[in-house]
């Protein structure tokens, strides 16, 4: 068995048919449509961005950025937004430009997509990721426990999903929503038990929309330079009180303690983790 399955491409399909095949399996998806009347789709490009915002002040942030001790995760440097379009339009690069509320510095933005109809509970809050050729954002998932629907445009990417059930395979970092893993070039002297962990592949192109689950593990490999917006929706009151205590309780514990104790919390982190892979490769093989 390959270590990924392919994620259905749909279109056309309804809020119901959505609800019973996806939603209420927790089941990731592609939708080929979701965006087709978005005007975003075709008046967000390249060029676009660059004369419209080129001048703004970005920060960059690179593979390091789970390196313990000052710099853990903040950025390794600022650019100009335009400046760095450029870079992603034309060569690879690993730089990347994430979690950005741009609405909060673009409001009219807001105006070139529609809040999507296939669930309820869609909330305000938008967020894009810009990453170049070769770059990717470490294995994760969101500790707000909110579904995300991430459409990409001008290029491809490729978006790994794995269940939080295989968080132990895939050597969760305790305290933390985070492993280190490289999935496409896993070392399995250092992670056997990533051997026994099955995931699936989502190729966004242009224009689809990726639907990732609440609490999926999800690495995103920027096979080529673009960007994405993410919309998320939170259709439980029960899930978005767990989203917040998560928020608070992570962030402040692994925060504090990298502060304290740097590479040592980190190899502390590294060890469970180990500890807890182990003891999962045990029981599958009982
Ligand atoms: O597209 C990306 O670079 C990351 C997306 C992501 O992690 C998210 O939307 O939660
Ligand atoms: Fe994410």
């Amino acid at each position: 068995m390959s270590k990924f399955s392919l994620v259905d491409k749909v279109s056309n399909i309804t809020k119901e048919e959505f609800k019973e095949k996806y939603l209420s399996t927790n089941t990731p998806v592609i939708f080929k449509d979701l965006a087709k009347d978005w005007e975003a789709t075709s008046k967000w490009t390249f060029d676009f961005f660059k004369e419209q915002y080129g001048d703004w002040e970005i920060p960059m942030y690179d593979d390091s950025y789970h390196n313990p001790g000052n710099g853990y995760m903040k950025p390794v440097s600022h650019k100009k937004f335009g400046e760095y379009l450029s870079i992603i339009e034309k060569e690879p690069t690993n730089l990347r430009f994430h979690n950005f509320q741009i609405m909060k510095r673009a409001p009219e933005l807001a105006n070139d997509y529609q809040t999507p109809t296939i669930m309820d509970g869609f909330m305000k809050f938008a967020l894009m990721f810009f990453g170049g050729k070769g770059s990717a954002l470490n294995l994760h998932y969101d500790i707000d426990c909110s579904h995300v629907f991430l459409t990409h445009f001008q290029t491809q990417k490729k978006v790994y999903l794995f269940p939080q059930e295989q968080s132990k395979l895939l050597y969760k970092l305790p305290y933390t929503n985070h492993s280190h893993l490289d999935v496409l070039n896993p070392d399995y002297q250092k992670y056997p038990a990533y051997k026994y962990a099955h995931g699936l592949e989502a190729v966004l192109e242009h224009g689809e929309t990726l639907f990732i689950p609440k609490l999926w593990w999800h690495y995103v490999f920027y096979s080529e330079g673009g960007y994405s917006l993410a919309l998320r929706a939170n259709d439980s009151i029960k899930t978005k009180a767990k989203g917040l205590s998560n928020l608070i309780r992570l962030f402040t514990v692994d925060n504090g303690m990298n502060s304290l104790f740097g590479v040592k919390w980190k190899t502390y982190k590294e060890n469970k983790a180990q500890e807890n892979a182990l003891r999962a490769m045990q029981k599958i093989n009982q």
